[in-house]
């Protein structure tokens, strides 16, 4: 079990270093970020963005690049190509988002000749630490399928499942959320998550522990689960939570975020390497925990 996410931090610590190509890298944050990364000792950067932005955010920060690449590319579009370029070819381990839209960089990243694809589908998987949880929570996809087919949550859930085990923890308990937590053939949701649960239960879905339908309420909070009458492995013990499409998904990620005092760290996972795509709106902290998340991945 992870509790905090400062135990990615010390995961991180314990992999070999990681180079990180970051894509339009003239962002305040993410450079203050980047900075504090090799302050820890586990990445070494390559900066892909406009040169004279990048530089004098750097001498803000008093952040010596001498030691580090910069190419210089002024459209941020351009950076995003050229930062998949260089993890296509090698020469890092790691993408990272920059002052680029998420939208332009993932369209570099699905390029099927130049891209990043693995095979199956790519997807958002986002940790969350909050006060009121006992250990780290996961979530998916706030960021990336818009609009997720049947099909694509057995591949959400696979990928999250896969991220799960790259940090040590062996059997995730996931659950596929709804609003409610019995099926209503109306409600397409919960006909998808008992579906997912029985697919896990028959040995489809491995490697974890799938539950659904479940509201919000019973995943988290076993009291919710037992005034409700839910048998359930996963109820009030969540890792991971499956919403049904991008708007809840990410309305839970700026509530827990903005007004539930919790901070995350979030990766694209399902590429040939993690992606570490945070939103505008996250912290400096956010951005170094993202980046400890994907340099903790075994
Ligand atoms: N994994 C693998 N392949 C994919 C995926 C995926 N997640 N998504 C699309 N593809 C493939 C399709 O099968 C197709 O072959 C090709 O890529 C193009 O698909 P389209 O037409 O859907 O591609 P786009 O470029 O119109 O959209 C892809 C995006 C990822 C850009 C789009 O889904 C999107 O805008 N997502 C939300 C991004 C966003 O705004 N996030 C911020 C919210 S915080």
């Amino acid at each position: 079990m992870i509790s905090k996410l400062n135990e990615l931090v010390e995961l991180a610590k314990k992999r070999p270093r990681r180079r990180i190509a970051i894509a339009a890298a003239g962002d305040y944050e993410v450079l203050e970020a980047i900075q504090h990364a090799i302050g820890e000792g586990w990445i070494e950067p390559i900066l892909i963005g406009h040169k004279p932005a990048i530089t004098t955010i750097a001498e803000e920060l008093q952040f010596d690049l001498s030691p580090f690449e910069i190419i210089h590319v002024p459209d941020s579009v351009q950076a995003a190509y050229e930062a998949t370029r260089l993890v296509r070819e090698g020469y890092a381990d790691v993408l990272m988002k920059g002052l680029v839209s998420t939208q332009y960089l993932l369209r570099a990243v699905l390029d099927k000749e130049n891209g990043l694809r693995a095979g199956d589908l790519l997807s958002h998987v986002a940790f969350f630490e909050s006060p009121y949880y006992h250990k780290l929570l996961g979530l998916t996809d706030a960021a990336m399928n818009v609009n997720p087919t049947f099909e694509d949550k057995v591949a959400l859930i696979n990928n999250a499942v896969d991220a799960f085990h790259k940090l040590g923890v062996e059997v995730p308990k996931v659950a596929v959320i709804g609003s409610v937590e019995t099926i209503n053939p109306k409600m397409e949701a919960t006909m998808h998550a008992a579906t997912l649960s029985m697919m896990n239960k028959r040995n489809q879905i491995k490697g974890c522990i799938v539950d659904g339908p479940l509201a919000l309420d019973n995943a988290v909070s076993r009291k919710s689960a037992e005034l409700k009458h839910i048998e359930s492995d996963v109820a009030g013990d969540v890792d991971l939570i499956v919403a049904p499409e991008i708007n809840g998904a990410n309305f839970l990620y700026k509530a827990l975020n903005f007004i539930g005092g919790a901070t995350a760290a979030a990766v694209i996972m399902g590429a040939r390497v993690p992606i570490v795509l945070t939103s505008r709106a996250d912290n400096e902290r956010s951005k170094f925990l993202s980046i400890a998340l994907a340099a903790a991945m075994d």
